[in-house]
């Protein structure tokens, strides 16, 4: 019988999958919905030092069976926190310089692929498809075609892939290149990324090829729930605390990735030279902290702290704040009720794999009186979206300015703009996503013998 195996760094709790917290889990829950069984491994979350017997834990809801390992503290700390996230994620967001690299993470990385490989090994049966996700699992199908796995195995990269030029400063590059030819389908999120990835295969003569294969949302249950929660009381208080001004929102996990502090700078720019905007305009900024254990994300959270204070010192007046600033995690449908309330979205990552907040936001808006999208360039979802208004995210004042002209932009304009925007997000979505990666790879992959 057919079964599709996702594999991925963090498998999520399946009574969370009613309400998945982040993009991952949505988009992979509609492809859950589409197989007669599948199986999702990864690591539990969980950190221990001894483990009994095979030392999987394994839980079935709805068709899918998950099954999870936990990680060692060291596994944890080499193959997680250092080498994919204080390695691989600054490098492929185009920032060697904040590579913090040792031998020991590398081998803890191949050790931590291997050990998936092996647990997931007895687990196979025949007719099964493998899908891995991310930057965590780049060494998992060479680990699992070593044990003897014939079936076919897909990857897909939900982070940029950067040029040669800076992939190949990561240590044991071309390790990595050889190892990801061992997939037989590679997606990626642009067609940039798929770009730079099939450049470093040509030049180091790896035959392999990576295509594009951009990510959605849900919008339709997405626009249902942004709908709904518009009217719950929490929507409601902000909605009055605003008193019928305008609304910027921005929605991002604290990462360096996500360009903040040159947002926040850009907001000042508007505050400086628009002067009518003071005491009119309210910037909400919702932050929850992630990785708070990586040093770098400890130093930029202080940072960002210190430019919000510095900000909301220099402009505020006894009734108004300019930003309002939270760093706890909002419930999915709140936060699309919040969407729809908000008259424009500042998207402004420095470098993003997708950005699933600009598709949210489109998909959230009330047609008659929509919103506007202010998105960085530097986003993946920024090709598909042409019709958001597109900044520099490193030039403040580019910001400034397109916060302006959205803060004065005509009705007819904003329908107009929106009414393209969301005919994209809702034409490639988490579900034609799932669909079309999947189609390719079964489509493409004899098993092999
Ligand atoms: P992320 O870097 O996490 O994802 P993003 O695509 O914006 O970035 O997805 C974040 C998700 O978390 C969104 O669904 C958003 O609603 C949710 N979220 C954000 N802040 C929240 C909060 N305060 N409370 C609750 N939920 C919150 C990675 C890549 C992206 C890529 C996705 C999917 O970095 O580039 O788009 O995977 O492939």
């Amino acid at each position: 019988m057919e079964r599709l195996v996702i594999v991925s760094n963090r498998v999520p709790d399946p009574t969370e999958l009613q309400q998945p917290a982040g993009g991952l889990a949505v988009a992979l829950a509609d492809a859950l919905r589409m197989e007669k069984s599948s199986l999702w491994f990864g690591w539990s979350g969980q950190i221990s030092e001894q483990q009994n017997g095979d030392g999987l834990h394994s839980v079935t809801a709805d068709r899918t069976t998950y099954v999870t390992t936990d990680l060692t503290r060291a596994q944890h700390r080499g193959y997680y926190q250092r080498y994919s996230n204080g390695i691989v994620w600054p490098l492929f967001h185009y920032r060697a310089g904040l590579m913090d690299y040792s031998r020991t993470d590398w081998e803890a990385y191949r050790a931590v692929n291997r050990m998936f490989a092996e647990k997931l090994m007895p687990l196979l049966r025949p007719g099964d498809t493998i899908w891995v996700q991310d930057y965590h699992l780049f060494l998992l199908a060479q680990e699992l075609r070593a044990l003897g796995a014939t079936c076919p195995i897909g990857f897909f990269l939900h982070i940029p892939f950067p040029p040669w030029s800076l992939f190949r400063a990561l240590p044991f590059a071309t390790d990595v290149l050889k190892a990801m030819a061992s997939y037989d389908q590679i997606g990626l999120q642009t067609r940039e990324d798929a770009y730079n990835l099939n450049e470093c295969f040509r030049i180091t003569r790896i035959e392999a090829s990576g295509r594009a294969f951009p990510i959605g949302i849900d919008p339709v249950s997405f626009a249902e729930e942004a709908i709904t929660s518009a009217e719950s009381p929490e929507a409601r208080r902000l909605q009055a605390s605003l008193r019928g001004k305008p609304l910027i929102i921005g929605v991002d996990r604290l990462d360096y990735s996500k360009g903040l502090e040159e947002r926040f700078l850009g907001y000042q720019q508007l505050l400086r030279r628009f002067p009518e905007h003071r005491g009119n305009v309210t910037y909400l900024q919702i932050t929850p902290v992630s990785r708070g254990e990586v040093e770098e994300y400890r130093l930029l959270r202080r940072k960002l702290d210190e430019v919000i204070g510095r900000i909301n010192g220099t402009f505020s007046n006894v009734d108004w704040t300019p930003i309002r600033y939270l760093t706890h995690p909002i419930p999915r449908p709140l936060l699309a009720g919040f969407y729809r309330l908000a008259d424009i979205a500042l998207v402004t990552p420095l470098r993003d794999g997708m950005n699933l907040v600009a598709k949210e936001f489109i998909a959230a808006q009330d047609e008659a009186d929509p919103g506007v999208l202010v998105l960085s360039d530097m986003a993946g979802a920024a090709p598909e979206l042409p019709e958001a208004l597109l900044v520099n995210p490193h030039d403040p004042d580019d910001t400034a300015d397109a916060l302006h002209r959205a803060l004065k932009m005509p009705e007819d304009e904003r329908r107009a703009r929106w009414k393209m925007l969301d005919n994209v997000v809702r034409t490639t979505t988490a579900g034609s996503w799932a669909r079309d990666f999947l189609a390719a790879l079964r489509g493409q992959t004899e098993p092999r013998m």
